[in-house]
């Protein structure tokens, strides 16, 4: 990977043409969502295999990647309609997706919201839906 998607800038953005931010508050999906339009950004929308590559790399680099354990809220929710996955800011309905194997799954009924996932060995960075409420950490991006 390129040097220009390392984090960079004390705002702590990353450079390149799909520049992340550091979202870095503990956050449930809400606050994340609604920290992310404070910084007139949102969450991240994953919507190429390039792009999800370069969101992993994001996370790598920073301090708040865990190599036993890792996971990220992404901006797609299937709120509106169980089981239909929209990224929440562009309202698009998700076309590339990196979903791991037997997710959605929407346990318990409840899970609605997406992340990326990294545990070693089954989750490498694929997706997952998870419950709303889980505290941690998400990645803003710039609108485009
Ligand atoms: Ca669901
Ligand atoms: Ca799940």
């Amino acid at each position: 990977m390129d040097e220009q998607f390392e984090s960079g800038g004390g705002d702590g953005c990353g450079g390149g043409p799909v520049p992340f931010c550091y979202g870095w508050e503990n956050a449930n999906w809400f606050e994340a969502t609604e920290y992310c339009k404070y910084l007139e950004m949102r969450l991240a929308e994953i919507t190429t295999s390039e792009k999800q590559a370069k969101l992993v790399y994001f996370i790598q680099s920073s301090d708040k990647y865990n190599a036993q354990s890792t996971e990220i809220w992404l901006g797609g929710n299937d709120l509106a309609e169980e089981g239909n996955f929209y990224w929440h800011d562009s309202g698009l309905k998700l076309g590339y997706t990196f979903w791991k194997e037997g997710h959605p799954d929407n346990s318990d009924n409840y899970e609605n919201c997406m992340e990326t996932r990294y545990f070693p060995p089954d989750w490498a960075w694929h997706w997952n839906d998870q419950s709303y409420h889980v505290k941690q950490y998400f990645v803003c991006e710039n609108v485009a």
